[in-house]
């Protein structure tokens, strides 16, 4: 019989699911480790397994070779902590209490997590990075963090016990250097681990490091479609502060950092701390790239939509070249797992805490339902005895990711865990598995920077309906299949009346299912 465990390593004896094995063959169940490799706001348009305009991802698209692409992974609530409280207890924000990055109420770490539980089953647990939740880490034998967003250069690391030190080099190298570190001082190579390698790249402001500065500098990207959308019929589309084309938004130094002696802009005091931690040698790399484009930049006084493309062209390239890093570090490290022969019974998950916008809508940032930032990029590489391969196009969340790694490690998923194990569709065969029809998002974080008002919503396969609520009463409806871009609000229009019911009722019918309290503030007929 296959042994489940509990929380506190109580080890039952009750099968865990009627599946067809024989009790021999449960017996021989592998526990796969786990080796869970998150990034910050790396959408799926930089990730050339999705998309080809932009990037070349060769490390990452390798996570799919052996395994699975997702191409419909949306997450609960797109934003950085929000996300993370979603991914580890399973529960969507409301159930979870973290809510929104800004109030400063820390992440509640007394209560379960999938680290927690698959510590009770005898896993290792580890996580090196962003955590992002205020509150120190539970739920891990080992773990050593970034403070809060954390820094590209020479950052600030927290230890377990509290101590803090500044480590040399490139953040995204660093936190590898950690990760693999682990992998290989392991002291019990025969338990099973969890390894949460999860990355401050790609967050904003897009620091590359200084091997990379020179890249895609002759290359010219395209624009997307709708980047100078004048937001029509979408009224929180309008108010919304995060135009590339606003330097009130994005910031000329701090973002896309233009800064000559005498210059000045709302946001400089953050670029400097950022370069401010450089030492001399990198300081002088980063001046002797930046310093010809800032002269280039300053004499010719570009105006109007020549102005908003090239700060659409230096974004891209500043984005891509600190993914050029993230790339190589996800080789380094299967590259090691490759080596040391543990492809084969490990799960390898790729993600990021959210999509982005790169342009689209004539945005960066995330934040809203709409499909850059509420789609969030989900590759895995599967052991041996899952047998999925290829593009899987059921509507997964992040608030699945904790009962698949339960079920995975033989746990118990618990009732009050509202996300749905993805193990199903790993597993191959041509049983076509039931799954669900509809997903839920809320976003709660305003007033705040970006100004995205809260709203909630149902996406269908085929449609989305939104709710914008507190300073504003707005609906939105779109069909995703003849408007994939979200451009026509078709909310009210003549003829959408029974899709537009129907949606409400599966709206009102999620918010019941996740017992969300906003459905008492506005019940929905
Ligand atoms: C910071 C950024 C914002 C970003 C939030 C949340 N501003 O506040 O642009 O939306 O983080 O990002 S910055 O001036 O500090 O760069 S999240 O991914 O952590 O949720
Ligand atoms: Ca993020």
């Amino acid at each position: 019989m296959k042994a489940i465990y509990s929380l506190g390593t109580a080890l039952m004896a009750l099968p865990l699911c009627a599946c067809t094995q024989s009790a021999d063959e449960k017996q021989e169940a592998p526990r796969y480790n786990i080796v869970f490799i998150m990034t910050d706001d790396h959408t799926a348009q930089m990730l050339s397994a999705y998309d080809t305009r932009y990037a070349q991802t060769p490390n990452l698209d390798r996570i799919a070779q052996d395994g699975v692409k997702f191409n419909h992974s949306f997450v609960a609530n797109s934003l950085s902590g929000p996300s993370r409280a979603c991914m580890v207890t399973g529960k969507h924000s409301h159930k979870n209490g973290y809510t929104d990055n800004e109030s400063g109420k820390p992440f509640d770490g007394s209560q379960p997590t999938f680290p927690k539980y698959l510590q009770g089953a005898g896993y290792e647990t580890a996580i090196f990075g962003k955590w992002h939740l205020i509150s120190e880490p539970t739920g891990f034998d080992t773990w050593r963090i970034v403070p809060g967003q954390g820094d590209y250069y020479n950052p600030t690391i927290i230890n377990q016990d509290g101590s803090r030190e500044i480590i040399d080099g490139y953040l995204t190298n660093i936190i590898t250097d950690m990760s693999l570190d682990w992998l290989e001082n392991r002291e019990d190579k025969t338990r099973p681990f969890a390894l949460l390698i999860h990355h401050k790249a790609q967050h904003r402001n897009w620091m590359p490091d200084t091997c990379n500065l020179a890249l895609y500098e002759d290359m010219t990207f395209p624009l997307p479609e709708n980047f100078f959308d004048d937001y029509e019929g979408r009224e929180a589309a309008k108010t919304a502060e995060m135009r590339i084309d606003n330097p009130d938004h994005m910031d000329i130094i701090y973002d896309l950092k233009m800064l000559r002696p005498g210059e000045t802009s709302r946001l400089k005091a953050n670029y400097d701390a950022f370069i401010g931690r450089m030492n001399a040698e990198q300081r002088a790399a980063w001046d002797a790239f930046y310093n010809p484009i800032i002269e280039e930049y300053y004499s010719s006084n570009l105006q109007g939509k020549e102005l908003a493309e090239w700060r659409f062209q230096r974004y891209i390239r500043d984005y891509l070249k600190t993914l050029k890093s993230l790339d190589d570090n996800v080789g380094r490290v299967l590259d090691y797992l490759e080596e040391k022969n543990l492809l084969e019974n490990t799960l390898v998950v790729y993600t990021s805490d959210q999509g982005f916008y790169m342009g689209e809508h004539g945005w960066f940032d995330k934040r809203f339902m709409y499909e850059e930032s509420f789609n969030t990029p989900l590759l895995m590489h599967l052991p041996k005895g899952l047998e999925a391969r290829g593009e899987i196009n059921e509507m997964v969340q992040n608030i699945d990711y904790a009962p698949t790694f339960l079920e995975i490690a033989g746990v118990e998923i618990p009732d009050d865990i509202q996300g749905k194990s993805i193990l199903p569709l790993l597993r191959g065969g041509d049983e076509k598995v039931q799954w669900r029809d509809a997903l839920y998002y809320h976003f709660y974080e305003y007033p705040a920077e970006h100004a995205v008002k809260r709203h909630y919503g149902v996406r269908t396969e085929r449609y989305k309906l939104i709710h914008f609520y507190n300073d504003i009463d707005v609906w939105e409806l779109y069909d995703l299949q003849e408007d994939p871009s979200e451009m026509n609000n078709l909310y009210g229009q003549p003829g959408t009346e029974e899709i537009t019911q129907q949606l409400r009722t599966r709206l009102k019918e999620l918010q019941e299912e996740y017992d969300d309290p906003i459905r008492h503030k506005f019940p929905i007929e």
